[in-house]
């Protein structure tokens, strides 16, 4: 174990030195000996211009058709210089406010249509179709408002017949933020533009049994409408346009027109001291009475006397509803104007001597209000 003086130790055992050896005299590095024959021949200098004109022609052509490619392309996708192509982009878009339209056609008829007249001429809701209204008024904040909030976003009547509609409403209604966005866009349309009626289900166009054609519609929206210089911009509650300039006759306070002294109340039985306009001045001695009520008449069916002077003693008992009563001879000839006032208020309407015959009465807010008077 102990180490034995004189042995050398491991550390001092070296590697036995090896003999002087010559680097072998061979060359290394070698190729045929043509490659390194730098010599130009005349062949050789013609395939190498050959070539790198070859090689020209190949790359430029393919830069050229790189561009022509991002060139036509750009042009397809945003449409070519001067309008000579619409872009795709500018067509699918076309495309799908087409198809959000006649969705939405589909949701107006099958929801609107009832309140609002299937064309947007109005009935138990106001008309929607008038130029006037949609120039501003219905506009896509508004309606997207209403739809909402529901009929009492129009003049705050917390009784109005409009539900909401949208389920962000709340509580929420029968539409998803996309049959809104559609409804909207049906309102919108434009008159210039001709639709495809389709069927809701499969969107498959409607085929008109009779004439083997396809079904169409036109927007409502003219793009082209200027309202009149001196147009008083539309009252922000519909409402509001009946109301406007209506003279209020029967409020009290108000001296009859005919210039009888107020106190001395009319002796012929006339209950109110309205309206003394009646074109004969003769104390009106009827009175015929109809009644509105849940935007209907409930007297349908009146009678009035014929070849005097009458009062109407028209009842609305809409609360913030506007009504009146309007009467049309035979011949679609207006022949009583009178104005609309919301409920419930009753006011008197003085009609002037009927010939006897049939006549119809509605209300000029609501048309699908209507009755029949009979004067005999
Ligand atoms: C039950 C009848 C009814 C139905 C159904 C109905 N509405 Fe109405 N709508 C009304 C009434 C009534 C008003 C008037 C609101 C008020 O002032 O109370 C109104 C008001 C409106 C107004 C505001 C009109 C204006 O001139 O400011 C718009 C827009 C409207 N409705 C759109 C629609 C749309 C779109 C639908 C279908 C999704 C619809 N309504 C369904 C009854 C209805
Ligand atoms: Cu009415």
């Amino acid at each position: 174990m102990t180490d034995q003086p004189g042995q050398p130790g491991p550390e001092e055992r070296l590697p036995a030195p090896r003999p002087e050896t010559q680097p072998a005299p061979v060359e290394r590095f070698t190729s045929p000996p043509g490659t390194r024959k730098f010599e130009l021949t005349p062949e050789r200098a013609a395939q190498i211009v050959r070539q790198s004109s070859n090689a020209r022609w190949v790359s430029f052509l393919a830069v050229v058709i790189v561009v022509l490619f991002v060139a036509l392309y750009w042009f397809y996708e945003l449409g070519g210089p001067l309008g000579v192509t619409t872009s795709r982009l500018e067509t699918e878009r076309e495309a799908q406010q087409v198809l959000s339209v006649e969705r939405g056609y589909n949701i107006y008829e099958a929801n609107c249509a009832r309140c609002h007249g299937v064309d947007g001429e109005g009935g138990i809701g106001p008309v929607l179709n008038r130029q006037d209204k949609l120039f501003q008024h219905l506009n896509e904040s508004y309606l997207h408002n209403i739809l909402t909030v529901g009929g009492r976003y129009a003049c705050g009547n917390a009784d109005s017949q409009m539900p909401i509609w949208s389920n962000e409403g709340d509580p929420p209604g029968p539409l998803n933020y996309i049959q809104i966005e559609e409804v909207i866009a049906f309102i919108r349309a434009e008159n210039t533009q001709t639709f495809t009626k389709r069927d809701p289900e499969l969107m498959e166009p409607r085929i008109d049994p009779v004439t083997g054609e396809v079904e169409t519609f036109t927007g409502w929206v003219d793009p082209n409408y200027e309202p009149e210089a001196n147009a008083t911009p539309f009252p922000a509650c519909w409402a509001d346009e009946f109301a406007e300039g209506s003279p209020a006759p029967s409020e009290s306070g108000e001296p009859p027109a005919s210039g009888e002294p107020p106190a001395s109340a009319a002796p012929g039985g006339s209950p109110g001291p309205s309206g003394s306009a009646a074109p004969s001045g003769a104390p009106s001695t009827e009175s015929v009475e109809i009644v509105a009520s849940g935007i209907q008449f409930t007297t349908t069916d009146v009678l009035a006397p014929a070849n005097v002077d009458f009062t109407i003693s028209f009842d609305n008992q809409d609360a913030n509803v506007p009504h009146d009563v309007d009467i049309r001879d035979a011949s679609n000839a207006v022949i009583v104007d009178s104005q609309p006032f919301p409920g419930p208020e009753v006011r008197e309407v003085q009609v002037g001597a009927l010939a006897p015959g049939t006549y119809t009465f509605f209300c000029s807010v609501h048309p699908n209000m209507t009755g029949t008077l009979t004067a005999q």
